[in-house]
């Protein structure tokens, strides 16, 4: 049968119809599974591998901070880690240190400051390999079909570590599940993809790298920018398109793009005036006033915590072998030691400030508890939300700097900074220094 416009003669429309659905089959479905479709002339093999080495490097940053930011949680202590099932992947490599006191400022800083200026690189990478998740026929062998589904775990497992890390930092809790296992069961799988991924491709974009010069690329302008040639992958466009931008115009949109969030995002790890760059902060603007005047993670209000429950009615009550009351009145007739510590949040941002108050040890030691065996289980009068309690480990304990905090930069604490007392530990994550303390429970570790 001669061909016919579709539809016209009786009987042709079938036969239409089965011709569409067989060029469907060889040559893929119209639109992004023709690979016509696709015709930036930058995309490339070497372009994906600047990319992906860059994106790489950045990587291993965040993938290391995130899992020594699990062991400084001491994930083993009650309390700390609310994993179920965790297993294996309850992993850590040693009990977290309180030396030196900045440690968890650095890495904690580095793994969001990191993560964020990451996200353009992310979706660069993405978008010069975006044909592939096209590619028709999906897989022409079983073993490509396996390696095909693996990158489902390596895209989707970025996009899930990344978008709950953000909202995170964001307190915006809109993913229906808890932040904390999820990311770090997220972790692990987007770890092994990208473990799978690296030793497989990485001979590849090193090779593809040497392929051109980066500096000769960087002095290319748009008269200049030819695609890359035919590579056997298909990132190189079939039917490029001339050229609107050069390779050196999209390195620097991206770069451009990272440093606009490094820039906007590493003033919260500061103290001083660069703090005020911060502008993608999301807590940039929560401040007390006077010496109370820095960050605050969640007001008094915001977690049902009044005046009244910390008036002069309050009592600590601290228990271990012997059990006791405290009123503030009692604490601050005991030796008070001051040291300038950060709180350093799980969000990123940090901040030194002097903190005077009680060492735990000297208070272990009023509970009948020998500072050094001892661990502490501290719960809050906070009567909603998280982060109510907190364990921190014997070596804790004994670091003569730990404090149950009275006073901050010389005045009494704010309620918003955890009147009439709060835990501050050198080099704990900031979740642990437990604000408006109601209880110290001391026992023995790991009893
Ligand atoms: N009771 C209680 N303590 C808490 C929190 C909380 O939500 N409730 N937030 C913690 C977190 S996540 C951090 S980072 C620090 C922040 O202390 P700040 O608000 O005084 O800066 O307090 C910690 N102590
Ligand atoms: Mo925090």
């Amino acid at each position: 049968m001669p061909d016919t416009p579709e539809g016209h003669a009786d009987g042709g429309s079938a036969a239409a119809a089965r011709r569409r659905l067989t060029a469907w089959v060889r040559d893929g479905p119209p639109g992004p599974f023709r690979p016509r479709f696709w015709r930036s002339p930058l995309r490339g093999p070497w372009l994906t591998s600047v990319l992906g080495l860059v994106l790489l490097a950045g990587l291993v940053i965040v993938a290391v901070t995130g899992l020594l930011s699990y062991a400084a949680y001491n994930p083993w202590l009650p309390e700390n880690d609310m994993t179920p099932g965790k297993g294996l992947l309850g992993f850590y490599l040693f009990d977290w240190p309180t030396q030196p006191v900045w440690l968890y400022r650095v890495t904690q800083g580095a793994h969001v400051v990191v993560g964020l200026t990451l996200v353009p690189v992310l979706l660069a990478k993405l978008w010069s390999v975006i044909p592939k998740l096209f590619v028709w026929p999906p897989a022409r062998s079983i073993a490509e079909g396996i390696e095909r589904a693996s990158l489902v775990l390596l895209v989707g497992g970025a996009g899930f570590q990344f978008a709950t890390g953000i909202l995170n930092i964001q307190l915006f809790y809109v993913f229906p599940f808890s932040f904390y296992p999820a990311h770090l069961y997220g972790a692990w799988i987007f770890l092994a993809a990208l473990a799978v991924h690296v030793a497989v491709r990485l001979p590849r974009a090193v090779r593809e790298l040497r392929s051109r010069d980066l500096r000769r690329e960087l002095r290319t302008g748009v008269d200049g920018t030819r695609p890359e040639p035919r590579d056997p992958y298909g990132l190189v466009a079939a039917d490029p398109a001339p050229p609107t931008m050069s390779r050196r115009g999209l390195l620097a949109f991206v770069g451009g793009g990272s440093a606009m969030m490094f820039g906007l995002s590493v003033g919260q790890t500061l103290d001083g005036p660069l703090r005020r760059t911060a502008l993608l902060a999301p807590h940039g603007r929560e401040y007390g006033t006077g010496p109370n005047d820095f960050q605050v993670n969640k007001t008094a209000a915001s977690l049902g915590v009044t005046a009244a429950d910390t008036g002069a009615q309050w009592r600590l009550a601290v228990v271990g072998a012997a059990g006791l009351r405290l009123s503030r009145a009692d604490l601050l007739r005991m030796p008070l030691h001051t040291y300038a510590l950060p709180i350093a949040c799980v969000e990123g941002w940090s901040t030194e400030q002097v903190w005077t108050g009680v060492r735990l040890a000297d208070l272990a030691r009023l509970a009948g508890v020998t500072p050094g065996s001892a661990m502490v289980t501290v719960r809050s009068l906070q009567r909603v939300g998280y982060f109510g309690q907190a364990s921190l480990s014997a070596g804790q304990v004994a670091d003569p700097r730990a404090l149950l905090a009275l006073r901050v930069n010389g005045a009494d604490l704010s309620l918003d900074h955890g009147f009439p007392a709060r835990i501050i530990v050198p080099n704990a994550p900031g979740v642990h220094n437990t604000k408006w303390v109601r209880e110290l429970d001391f026992r023995p570790e790991r009893a």
